[in-house]
C-alpha cells in the first residue's frame, strides 16, 4: 500500500543544499527570482574528475520543493507530435525554441524524440535518442534545464549523461522496467504519468467506473513500484496523464477532482496544453474541432485553475502565455480553489531514512 507516498509535505532546503555544497561544490546555480526556482547550472558536474552522484540535489531540493507553480515547456524534436511535430527537427531550430521558452520563463524545458499522441506508431530507441542526445546536450551548454520526455530507460540513460536533470516518463515506469533502476541511481526527479499503454492501443484502453479513483489507485501502484526499487519519495512527481487513454469527459473528471490526486502527497504535474479536449470543448457553430494552434486561451485557464487547485507545474508550449498569467496568480495572493492535503498536515518523512 502507499506507506510512503506522503512525501510532498515540509522541505528540506537547508539540509539538502548542504548535502549538495558539501557534494557538489562546483555546481553551477542560477535563480528564477519570479518563482524562487534554482537549478543546477551547464553541464554535467563533475567531481574531482568523475559525474558528481547527486548532482541532482538542488534540482530536487528547489524544483521538487519550489514554493511557486513550475513551468515546464514543450519541445518535441518529432515529425509527427500533435502540436509542434516537425518543426524543431533541425538542431538549430529546436535549441533556439529551448532557449526562447526558457526565457519566456520556462523553469523546465521538455525534450521528447518520440511522438505520443493517440494512434502513432513506435519509432526505435536509437532514433528516439539520436534525436533527443544533441538538443539536451546544447541546451544544457546553454545553461537550460532540461528534462527528457521517454519511457525507454536506455534512452533517459543517455539523456542523463547527456546533461538532462529530470525524466519524465508518460509510462510511469512501466513501460520498461529498467527505467525505476537507472532513475534510483541517477538520484534524479522522476515524473510518473498515468498510463495504460501505448499510443496505438490507449484509445481502446478508456474504460473506467470511476477515473479519478482508479487514475489514482494506479499512480499509487507506480509511487509504490518506485519506492521498492529504492527510488527516493521525495524525487517523484506524478502526473495523471491527460489525454492517455483517457476520454474528453474523463479529461474534465480528472481536472475537476484534482485535490483527490494532490491527495496522494506528491507533487502533481499538469499537462493540458493544446490537447483535443480543448478543441473539443471550443467547437465552431458547424461543430469542427478549434485547431490545436488556437487553443492558447483554453490552455492558459487550464494552467491557472490547476495551479489554484493545488498542482506543482504545468506543461506547456506557449510558455509565455501561462507564465504571464501564473504572474497574475501570484500578485493576486495565490488564491487557492481548495487546500490540497499535504498543506493540511505535515508529511511523515518517513522515506528520508531511504535515501
Ligand atoms: N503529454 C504529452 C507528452 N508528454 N508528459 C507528461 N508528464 N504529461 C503530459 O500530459 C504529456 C507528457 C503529449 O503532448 P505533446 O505531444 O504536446 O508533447
Amino acid at each position: 500500500m502507499l506507506a510512503n507516498s506522503k512525501a510532498y509535505g515540509q522541505p528540506r532546503i537547508a539540509t539538502s543544499r548542504e548535502g549538495a555544497a558539501r557534494c557538489c561544490s562546483d555546481v553551477r546555480s542560477y535563480t528564477c527570482s519570479k518563482w524562487h526556482v534554482r537549478g543546477a547550472g551547464a553541464g554535467p558536474t563533475r567531481v574531482g574528475g568523475h559525474r558528481c552522484r547527486d548532482r541532482y540535489r538542488l534540482v530536487v531540493t528547489d524544483l521538487v520543493r519550489a514554493s511557486g507553480p513550475v513551468v515546464m515547456g514543450v519541445l518535441n524534436v518529432t515529425p509527427d507530435s500533435f502540436s509542434d511535430g516537425g518543426r524543431y527537427a533541425d538542431l538549430d531550430a529546436a535549441v533556439g525554441h529551448g532557449v526562447r521558452l526558457r526565457d519566456a520563463g520556462a523553469h523546465l524545458i521538455d525534450i521528447g524524440g518520440e511522438s505520443t499522441r493517440p494512434g502513432a506508431e513506435r519509432i526505435d530507441a536509437a532514433t528516439e535518442a539520436d534525436r533527443v542526445l544533441p538538443v539536451i546536450r546544447e541546451l544544457t551548454a546553454a545553461g537550460v534545464l532540461v528534462s527528457v520526455d521517454t519511457s525507454r530507460a536506455r534512452v533517459a540513460e543517455a539523456a542523463l549523461a547527456a546533461g538532462a536533470a529530470v525524466v519524465n516518463d508518460v509510462s510511469g515506469g512501466l513501460a520498461d522496467p529498467d527505467m525505476a533502476r537507472v532513475v534510483r541511481d541517477a538520484h534524479c526527479p522522476w515524473v510518473l504519468m498515468h498510463w495504460r499503454g501505448h499510443s496505438r492501443e490507449m484509445r481502446e484502453l478508456a474504460t473506467y467506473t470511476d477515473v479519478v479513483a482508479e487514475v489514482r489507485a494506479e499512480l499509487a501502484e507506480r509511487i509504490d513500484a518506485a519506492l521498492a526499487v529504492g527510488v527516493a519519495a521525495d524525487r517523484l512527481i506524478v502526473d495523471p496523464g491527460l489525454g492517455f487513454a483517457k476520454t474528453a469527459a474523463h479529461n474534465w473528471e480528472l481536472s475537476a477532482r484534482l485535490p483527490e490526486l494532490l491527495d496522494l502527497g506528491y507533487p502533481l504535474l499538469f499537462g493540458a496544453s493544446r490537447k483535443s479536449y480543448l478543441g473539443g470543448l471550443l467547437t465552431a457553430p458547424d461543430g469542427t474541432p478549434r485547431p490545436t494552434a488556437q487553443r492558447e486561451a483554453a490552455t492558459v485557464a487550464t494552467s491557472v485553475l490547476a495551479v489554484a487547485a493545488g498542482a506543482w507545474g504545468v506543461r506547456v508550449h506557449d510558455v509565455r502565455a501561462t507564465a504571464d498569467a501564473l504572474a497574475v496568480w501570484a500578485a493576486t495572493g495565490r488564491p487557492r480553489l481548495a487546500v490540497p492535503s499535504h498543506e493540511k498536515k505535515p508529511a511523515q518523512h518517513d522515506h528520508e531514512v531511504r535515501r
